[in-house]
């Protein structure tokens, strides 16, 4: 079904929805992104995506073109005009046009694309079943050469991340840090429950920081099976000793892990805690969020 694409404050058809090849973000990768997600007409955490986004921008030297107030309003105009209320949306700033060369202060213009459809759900029986990952070969990026944090629209290392758990027929891969510390999935933030305890890796040992991330860091807090809950390094050792485990982000929602490297996490099911976080973070979607048809 055709979409109505918002590309540089315009709305144009999916079809004619075209960026130049001397965009930056074609080029070099030169740009910034975010995947958001509505439920119901109501888009999760807009202000928590956007914030990111500017960071992100912030970090690299781009210029969002637009307020964050105009950005919002850009978003939830996006959902509006194309009917949407369970929805994916893609934002995407890039640098914009310049040379062929690398020089960014020749680039005057970034560009703002922003595409709403409908969202392709993960299979029920991954909630149900859980998944089996891998940890990757890939190392995740450093702080000292493009940090995690900024959500870039230079993939690779989780692209390729993604492709080594195709390629051993399993769903999700899991990145390393040098040191050997586990960081995070492709595309999902990862967690672990040892002796009752909620484990996730800091932001500084470089992940991207989640929005589904925080949301499980404030249900968790509520529930009384839960001891403690720690932001702290753990080894590949401690993800194949964990009673439960599980990654979240904004496609995936929140999904139990429960095979890691052949190693059978906790039962080889869904742990109760992660049960439990499921469960509270559906319920949290489907209460919440910016109303889009108010
Ligand atoms: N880590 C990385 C590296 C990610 O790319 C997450 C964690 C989870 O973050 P959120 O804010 O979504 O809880 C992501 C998510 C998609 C898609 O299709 C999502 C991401 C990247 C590429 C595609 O939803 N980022």
């Amino acid at each position: 079904m055709s979409r109505l694409v918002y590309i540089n404050g315009e709305f144009v058809p999916s079809e004619e929805a075209k960026i130049s090849v001397f965009d930056k973000g074609f080029l070099f990768g030169d740009g910034v992104f975010e995947g958001i997600r509505a439920y119901e007409g109501r888009i999760f955490r807009l202000d928590e995506h956007l914030k990111r986004l500017y960071n992100s921008a912030k970090a690299l030297l781009i210029n969002v073109p637009l307020s964050f107030e105009d950005m919002r309003k850009a978003v939830i105009e996006t959902v509006k005009r194309n009917n949407l209320k369970d929805a994916y949306i893609r934002l995407i700033v890039t640098r914009g046009i310049g040379d062929l060369g690398l020089d960014i202060t020749k680039c005057k213009n970034p560009s703002v694309v922003i595409i709403a459809d409908e969202i392709a759900l993960f299979p029920k029986e991954i909630y149900e079943k859980g998944i089996e990952v891998i940890t990757s070969s890939i190392r995740a990026s450093y702080g000292d050469v493009l940090p995690p944090q900024i959500k870039s629209l230079n993939y690779l290392s989780h692209i390729l991340a993604k492709w080594e758990a195709t390629n051993a027929k399993v769903q999700e891969a899991i990145l390393l840090s040098r040191e050997g510390y586990v960081t995070e999935g492709s595309a999902e933030n990862i967690f672990i429950v040892r002796d009752k305890c909620l484990i996730t890796p800091p932001s500084w040992v470089g992940i991207l920081e989640g929005i589904t991330r925080s949301a499980v860091l404030e249900i968790a807090w509520e529930i009384e099976e839960v001891e403690d809950i720690i932001e702290d390094v753990f080894t590949r050792y401690d993800l194949y000793v964990a009673d439960e485990c599980f990654l979240c982000g904004t496609a995936a929602e929140v999904v139990p892990v429960v095979k890691v490297d052949g190693r059978v996490i906790g039962d080889g099911v869904p742990g109760p805690i992660t049960r439990e976080i499921m469960r509270r973070f559906r319920e949290l979607v489907s209460t919440e969020g910016v109303d889009v048809y108010a």
